[in-house]
């Protein structure tokens, strides 16, 4: 392990100075480019270690080797990092400054980020196995939009007044103010680590809270990397804390804090269901849990075909199906349902798998070894049960987590493929009979999850029943993935409640005062 120094330039108001950071830093030249990442906890401004000097490995999907180790933190350093949160919320400069103050420091944190952009698409490629051209423009790219977008509302963030009835000869002023929070946790998954990280910081930071989050285990890098840009940045000591570790220690540890009085949550719905309970048993911290999906995508046969071909393609296999809102099942009218199979199956057969660095894959490992063991479990069930591997289905024979795309048509209702989540490249197919509207949107209802949905047809009327009907909270019509900073995105029943992005993110982080004044 290296020492490396890096002298940071601080520029706030009246406080503007040098300041000199200290890590423990994984130093590499991979990608054409030198890479510098913390290795250490990020707790009130500094890189430490943690208390019991314990440390994880972390593991580069593509080749298998161990990347570096990272400090893995206990309960004492989340206590530590709550602290340091809860003095910069209550006392710091970040509760003293202007909310436009604070969107500038958000600007130049954005800043900051684009200028690190190849770097950390680079680290979240080695770190997750995401292809890096995807990297950059959706992990890194869409990061750093989230955080301009949320720069902009920071002196944005208005109450109302409200005409109550006076007591006469007396009147009243009635107004709401919306207020941070205080001390939020986050825990956040492996897909897109610091996209993740980006949906939920970005808007708590924005509304005036501090934060102390917890990355997935698997994938802490880029989330050290951040820290040490919001470090750059000038964003003040105990604003943001970073601690890497398990779930099961770090993640509880914050969930059950009597300190932090929100936890935003994304992840299995399992998990979720554990974190809901200890926050309210805690101190009834409110809660946002975005979890699992088994969205449906309704093919009509009035549809564009190229379009739905290509992007029925993408709604399984983007980011190499660990998506959230991948489409978790295909339900494709009887009229067009071979033709739809045999042209996914030709098309599928021409994706390039390979190493994510390299500029023509469009396919990489996936993002951890328990992951790939349970996709082919996944795969085999769905056989056992009779539905037809089409393609794929297999572990690609070289270094790495790699699966190969998989298409599996014939898929019944009842089976294990049709209700549960894979969050692999893994396509499943089903029948519905022709011009039975009624019917599929009926079926592809029929799942405790309610993340996103589909629908491809050329009969505006139906795309609208079908809008209507769906029990999602996204709903495409034409298209997929199609996610964006300013549209709100959660989901409906098991799969959460609670917005990421667009308004509806900020109060997530707000709470509203009403206060009345008598004259
Ligand atoms: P989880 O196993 O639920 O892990 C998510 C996070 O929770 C990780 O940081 C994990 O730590 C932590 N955690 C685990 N046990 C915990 C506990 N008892 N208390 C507090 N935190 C705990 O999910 P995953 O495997 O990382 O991600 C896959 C799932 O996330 C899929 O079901 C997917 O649908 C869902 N997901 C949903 C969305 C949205 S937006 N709805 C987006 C992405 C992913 P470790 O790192 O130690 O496991």
């Amino acid at each position: 392990d290296e020492f490396c120094q890096v002298i940071i330039l601080k520029s706030r108001g009246a406080n503007s100075g040098e300041i000199q950071i200290e890590y423990r830093a994984l130093e590499m030249n991979i990608n054409k480019m030198d890479i510098k990442v913390p290795l250490q906890l990020f707790i009130d401004g500094k890189f430490v270690d943690a208390e019991d000097r314990k440390t994880q490995d972390v593991i580069n999907p593509t080749d298998e080797s161990v990347i570096c180790k990272v400090q893995a933190a206990g309960t004492k350093d989340v206590d530590k990092a709550v602290a340091a949160a809860k003095k910069a919320f209550e006392t710091g400069e970040w509760s003293k400054i202007s909310a436009r103050e604070r969107g500038q420091l958000l600007y130049k944190l954005a800043d900051l980020m684009q200028q690190h952009k190849e770097e950390l698409a680079t680290i979240e490629s080695i770190d997750s196995g995401a292809v890096y051209t995807l990297a950059l423009k959706t992990h890194i790219g869409m990061s750093i939009e989230t955080w301009r977008y949320f720069a902009g509302w920071t002196d944005k963030i208005m109450g109302n007044t409200i005409p109550i009835s006076h007591a006469r000869p007396n009147k009243n002023l009635t107004f709401t103010k919306k207020e941070p929070i205080g001390v939020c946790g986050l825990v956040t998954p492996w897909n897109y680590p610091l996209m993740m990280l980006s949906w939920k910081m970005a808007a708590c930071l924005a509304a005036g809270n501090t934060v102390v989050i917890k990355p997935a285990a698997v994938c802490p890098l880029t989330a050290l990397k951040f820290a040490e840009l919001s470090a750059k940045a000038g964003i003040p000591p105990g604003v943001i804390n970073v601690v890497t570790g398990s779930g099961g220690l770090v993640g509880n540890a914050i969930a059950a804090h009597p300190d932090v009085r929100k936890l935003g949550f994304t992840g299995s719905t399992e998990i979720g269901q554990v974190i809901m309970k200890t926050c309210a048993e805690s101190n009834l911290k409110k809660v946002s849990l975005e979890l699992g999906g088994k969205s449906p995508l309704v093919i009509f046969s009035d549809c564009d075909l190229d379009k739905a071909v290509r992007l029925g393609m993408q709604s399984v296999f983007f980011n190499k199906g660990e998506n959230c809102i991948a489409a978790g099942r295909l339900f494709v009218e009887a009229s067009i349902y071979d033709e739809f199979v045999r042209r996914v199956v030709q098309e599928t057969k021409k994706m390039t798998i390979g190493d994510p660095l390299n500029r023509s894959t469009a396919h990489g490992p996936q993002n951890h070894y328990a992951h790939l063991k349970k996709l082919l479990e996944y795969i085999d069930i769905g056989v056992k049960q009779g539905a037809k591997l089409r393609y794929g289905g297999k572990r690609v024979n070289r270094p790495g987590y790699f699966l190969e795309p998989t298409i599996l048509s014939d898929v019944e209702d009842n089976m294990f493929v049709a209700k549960e989540e894979s969050f692999g490249p893994i396509m499943c197919i089903s029948k519905f009979h022709d011009g039975d509207v009624e019917g599929v949107i009926k079926r592809a209802n029929a799942t405790e999850y309610g993340l996103a949905s589909g629908v491809f047809t050329k009969d505006l009327s139906k795309a609208m029943k079908f809008a209507e009907s769906i029990d999602a909270g996204t709903v495409f019509i034409n298209t997929y993935n199609k996610t964006d900073v300013g549209a709100p995105f959660g989901g409906f029943k098991q799969s959460g409640f609670g917005k990421d992005l667009g308004q509806d993110a900020l109060n997530e982080y707000l709470k509203t005062k009403c206060v009345t004044l008598e004259y």
